[in-house]
């Protein structure tokens, strides 16, 4: 399909590569199922070479090679001093190699995106389980023995480039297809909803939440009075809210968070017909997140926490996987939902129109650099490919504007040729020049139509493939700055969200609230978002963040300058506001713990062959065990020195899934602060624990409550077997409330 197709003799051209370099000289193997859920999944072999990205990215993919040469390629003498009139003289002007390299190096940085700065990458593949053709003619859902490639960017929002995986905050979620007629973004965040419901808001929420202007504090975070502010005034954004209050803001892993296209797009099929459609990415590891107190603490102990696991889940071939569904809506039943289909404040519970998994992608490659892939990838809502099309969401029709605008600042003219952008099948049209081209047009016609160069590129307006907007009738009516009435229910869904969680996940979101306003400073915030935006979703909420913050919850109508109260729904909404929708709920074992990280805690005097035995059972689970000891190197037991894989002060316990600690060592572990702290913060954060009888006593002086679900003491390898069945839990959440913290 591409004509880029490279010469792979001629392509390659780091001479280290044909010696074993970094560069995979073919596409990466077809993968084998990673669950065991039942789909109709059988990957097929690879794709052909041609259409793989992989292979597209190669005649630019280089690993260092022998010579050291200037950007001229002209071979360097001395790259360690600089040239000077004598040796203890200035530095000449006339140092062209200094001179490049220093004014270089002093151009190494681009603008950083001005929202979802921090962010990480990896390459996959997305295949369709059946063909979709009867509701769209988009590539990748033809046909399902084709694999789309995919490049998948994850982020935080507010948070610059150098700051933490970890805070409380939405996370993007897009996705590249490189298709075979063209490049499609699905630009989706973790979250279905959004703040706000018109783009035109969208500057004024960003710099509300972003660091105040006069001292840029604090980074990442919304615990601060300008983001109250402004949301406390914008009651849209109360169903967002509970989102980004709820364990979904601190996914524990990006393999287990899922992922929303949040507009309603279109999908269109050979025959033009037109549906409304959801996209939703559906986790194969299921949806699982952090604690809050978890969560800040892995801020300051692994700022990387979501970036490394992902790495290093796909560097040992543990490839993180989500099913892709569609919510399918006719288009006839669009007024039919007691809520508009365009506002983007708004779910379509699953219970009312079912997800339907339609095929799933997989993530099996990271990146080779991360500047020429994860910084430079420029993503664009307004990329589809024939089969999607737009709704009239205020919102997504302005990030239809802003993302081709933000990739000319960031990027440039000229940002579609970088390989990472680049599209599989080659761009032809008479756009020319600019910064940075790379594309060497022939020919002396730029223009169309055109006679000279024989017409060419020409329109085909009958080929399948062409992109053509679908013809929806619009409505005529006068140019009005408004928002529609279907638009005025802030609350309902919000509420819904609230009705629909467990006990836990309201003592986690009632927990937040507290944590953020007791952060405000403002007294003004602080109540206008009890009584404007809390009380309207729901009174136990407003009771619970009143009793934790000190804020009155006063009777509607008695502030001074009270914002517009939530309207009384009507029709369908009202009954919303009591339908639960389990889909919403986090409170659900994952399908499976592959990958899950274990601390086995080892000192002097362990029993190696125990300890052995339990890990080969861990690992038999498919479960990662590290061994930590009270420095690096070794322990000395039973049977000589042990391997340690880690120190203890190195060790946070907030990166361990679980705990586990041997015989032997339970007096000594007794007496150390580090190991008390370390089994402490696992009981705090949920995590299961299993110790042998002789740590019984430690897990007392640590604070730790033995008869806890969750709480193992057994002897040898029930330890670990009975670990492994707890785990299967993900965590214990009840230990100890978010809201009210012992
Ligand atoms: Fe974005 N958004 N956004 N956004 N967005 C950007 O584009 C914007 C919105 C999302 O990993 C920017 O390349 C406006 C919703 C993701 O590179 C910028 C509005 C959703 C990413 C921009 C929204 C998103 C961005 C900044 C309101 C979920 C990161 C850098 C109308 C559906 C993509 C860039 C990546 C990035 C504008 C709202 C998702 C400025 C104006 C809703 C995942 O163009």
């Amino acid at each position: 399909m591409s004509s880029k197709k490279p010469d792979t003799a001629q392509s390659d051209r780091a001479p280290s590569e044909s010696v074993g370099g970094s560069v995979p000289m073919v596409p990466p193997p077809a993968l084998p199922r990673t669950s065991g859920q039942a789909t109709p999944f059988d990957p097929p072999p690879s794709p052909p070479q041609d259409t793989d990205k992989t292979f597209d990215l190669r005649p630019e993919t280089m690993a260092p090679g022998p010579e050291l040469t200037t950007n001229q390629g002209v071979t360097v003498s001395d790259d360690q001093n600089s040239l000077k009139s004598h040796v203890r003289g200035p530095t000449l002007l006339e140092d062209i190699l200094m001179r490049e390299k220093v004014t270089h190096f002093d151009h190494e940085r681009i603008p950083e995106r001005v929202v979802h700065a921090r962010g990480t990458a990896a390459h996959g593949f997305f295949q369709v389980y059946e063909s979709q053709a009867a509701l769209t003619m988009a590539a990748p859902f033809q046909d399902p023995q084709v694999q789309t490639p995919v490049f998948v960017r994850f982020s935080t929002v507010a948070g610059s480039r150098g700051s933490t995986d970890t805070p409380r905050d939405v996370r993007g979620f897009a996705v590249k297809f490189y298709t075979q007629d063209g490049v499609w973004d699905l630009v989706g965040n973790n979250m279905p909803v959004f703040f706000i419901q018109d783009a035109n808001k969208f500057p004024d929420l960003i710099h509300a939440v972003k660091p105040e202007p006069n001292n840029e504090i604090p980074q990442a975070q919304s615990a601060h009075d300008t983001f109250w502010d402004f949301v406390s005034l914008t009651p849209e954004s109360a169903h967002m809210l509970m989102w980004l209050m709820s364990d979904r803001a601190i996914p524990q892993r990006f393999a287990t968070m899922e992922g929303f296209g949040v507009h309603t797009f279109r999908l269109i099929n050979a025959q033009g017909k037109s549906r409304f459609v959801k996209f939703h990415w559906k986790p194969v590891k299921g949806v699982c997140s952090l604690v809050w107190e978890e969560a800040q603490l892995i801020s300051g102990k692994d700022p990387d926490f979501n970036r490394r696991d992902l790495w290093e889940a796909i560097e040992r071939g543990d490839f993180p996987e989500w099913e892709l569904g569609f919510q399918i809506v006719e288009e006839a039943d669009e007024h039919k939902f007691g809520f508009d289909l365009l506002d983007p404040t708004k779910i379509i519970p699953e219970e009312v129109v079912p997800v339907v998994k339609v095929g799933r992608m997989t993530l099996n490659r990271n990146p080779d650099n991360f500047f020429a892939e994860t910084e430079q990838v420029a993503f664009h809502s307004g990329h589809v490919v024939p089969g999607i099309d737009f709704t009239n969401d205020p919102l997504l029709q302005g990030r239809l504007f802003s993302y081709i605008d933000t990739q000319l600042r960031r990027v440039g003219p000229n940002f579609h040729e970088l390989p990472i952008n680049r599209s599989l099948r080659p761009a032809d049209n008479n756009q020319r020049d600019g910064f940075a081209r790379m594309t060497i047009n022939k020919g002396r016609v730029s223009y169309f139509p055109n006679s000279l160069g024989g017409g060419c590129p020409m329109h085909a307006p009958g080929a399948a493939a062409a992109f053509r907007s679908v013809a929806v009738r619009e409505q005529a009516g006068p140019k009005v700055r408004e928002r529609s009435p279907s638009f005025a229910d802030h609350f309902s869904q919000a509420t819904q969200f609230w009705n629909s969680m467990s006990e836990w996940e309201k003592d986690h979101i009632a927990g937040a609230f507290a944590f953020e306003l007791n952060q405000v400073v403002d007294e003004g915030v602080r109540a206008r978002t009890m009584n404007e935006i809390l009380v309207n979703i729901d009174a136990d909420l407003a009771t619970m963040v009143s009793e934790a913050t000190g804020i009155a919850v006063r009777p509607a109508g008695t502030l001074e300058a009270p914002t517009p109260s939530a309207p009384t729904p009507a029709g369908p909404l009202k009954d919303a506001r009591k339908l639960k929708s389990t889909a919403l709920s986090m409170d659900k074992p994952p399908p499976t713990i592959k990958g899950r990280k274990i601390a086995v805690l080892v000192g002097d005097g362990v029993d190696s062959d125990e300890v052995e035995a339990m890990l080969e059972t861990l690992a038999g689970a498919e479960l990662l065990a590290e061994t930590i000891g009270p420095r690096a190197g070794t322990v000395s037991a039973n049977a000589g020195p042990m391997k340690v894989n880690r120190a203890a002060p190195n060790a946070p316990s907030v990166v361990y899934d679980a705990v586990l600690i041997p015989a032997n060592i339970g007096k000594a572990l007794a007496v150390q602060t580090l190991a008390q702290r370390f089994v402490h913060e696992a009981w705090r954060h949920g995590k299961p624990i299993a110790v042998a009888p002789d740590a019984q006593s430690f897990l007392e002086a640590a604070g730790v409550p033995v008869s806890d679900k969750g709480i193992t003491v057994a002897s040898g390898p029930e330890m670990a077997l009975q670990l492994i069945k707890d785990l299967a839990q993900h965590r214990f959440p009840r230990r100890v409330s978010v809201l009210r913290p012992a």
